[in-house]
């Protein structure tokens, strides 16, 4: 007997790329439900492209109970309504919203990295996936922690605008369009021209000055890897459809040389290594997409700090960033905890 899942935001960009893996994976999954907004009701998404298509449900009306997991891929609005709904009604939820990443009730997992503080789930049946930008800094960061103990990490994002949903796609799209017919570029999801240009801002302000984007990086990275780190980060919306990249500088307590951590990072889970040091010899997000590795290019030692190293990062921030990450949850969350078959 396998599971009942349900995937609820079923039509947006993460939802429909968690049906994607789910079935890519062959999840042992003996039902799968379709869920979202009253609007998109009546719609079919296909569950990868196994040409089985599903039926939409309203969210609204939906009955979790008897459901073994939500993946939860909506806005906050129905997260905070539906989310506790689903866990009350004995469904466990693994949410990628940002609405319980920081509740000390909730696991926030990367499973390469804190699988075993899944055990926490049960307080409230809720699991959280972290942040896109964060969920692939870690997996980079977690096999040269253990090597060399970090102390501090500085880090600029290039974020594409996937990240900001369908309508961040369309508007890079139009923008790059109406450039190339003289039409006037107008701004709507960004606050600035996306086509030919980067935007130094990803989420709201805060009093400090830094964007919660930023923040997320920061808190979400103490929760998963190491409370003691420090990071420092400077989140860019760059005009890329899928794939964020991330050029990081990092302060170890021990020694670690280039070699040794392109050694580590060469074996370790989740990551690929591709660092030739010639033209070419590294990744770019396009080569990224579809696939769910983070990859590191670039390692090279920081002669400025003691026991510094700097890399550069990039994987699919719809997959490893958000979709597979969750779907790795919930097959962590089967071995550990709700066996079936
Ligand atoms: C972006 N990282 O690229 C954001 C999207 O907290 O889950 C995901 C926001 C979040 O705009």
């Amino acid at each position: 007997m396998g599971y009942r899942v349900a995937v609820v935001g079923a039509t947006g960009n993460v939802g429909r790329e968690v049906l994607n893996i789910l079935a890519e994976r062959e999840f042992p999954a003996d039902e799968i439900a379709a869920v979202a907004s009253s609007r998109s009701v009546g719609t079919e998404v296909e569950y990868g492209d196994t040409g089985r298509m599903l039926k939409v449900k309203n969210l609204e009306h939906f009955d979790f109970t008897g459901w073994d997991i939500a993946l939860f891929a909506a806005g906050s609005d129905a997260t905070k309504i539906y989310a506790p709904k689903a866990a009350s009604q004995g469904c466990v939820v693994i949410d990628n919203s940002s609405l319980y990443r920081m509740d000390p009730d909730v696991p926030l997992i990367v499973p390469e990295v804190n699988p075993e503080a899944i055990d926490g789930y049960k307080a409230k049946n809720i699991i959280a996936n972290p942040n896109c930008s964060t969920a692939q800094m870690v997996v980079a960061l977690k096999p040269l922690h253990d090597k060399a103990k970090i102390k501090r990490v500085v880090v600029a994002t290039y974020q594409s605008v996937s990240g900001a949903g369908k309508a961040g796609m369309d508007e890079l799209f139009e923008q790059s369009r109406a450039i190339f017919v003289a039409d006037p570029v107008v701004p709507r999801k960004f606050t600035k021209q996306i086509a030919f240009n980067v935007i130094p801002h990803i989420d709201v302000f805060l009093d400090d000055g830094s964007t919660k984007e930023e923040w997320k990086m920061v808190v979400e990275t103490k929760k998963i890897l190491d409370p003691k780190i420090k990071v420092q980060a400077t989140c860019v919306r760059v005009p890329v459809f899928v794939g964020h990249s991330e050029a990081l500088n990092i302060e170890f307590e021990n020694e670690i040389s280039a070699e040794e951590a392109q050694d580590i990072l060469r074996e370790a889970p989740g990551v690929m290594l591709v660092d030739k040091r010639e033209d070419g010899g590294y990744v770019t997000p396009i080569e990224a997409v579809g696939d769910g590795a983070t990859y590191v290019s670039r390692v090279r030692e920081d002669p400025t700090v003691d026991n510094g190293l700097a890399l550069w990062c990039v994987s699919d921030n719809l997959r490893k960033g958000a979709a597979l990450n969750a779907v790795q949850i919930a097959e962590l969350l089967g071995r550990r905890h709700l066996k079936k078959g």
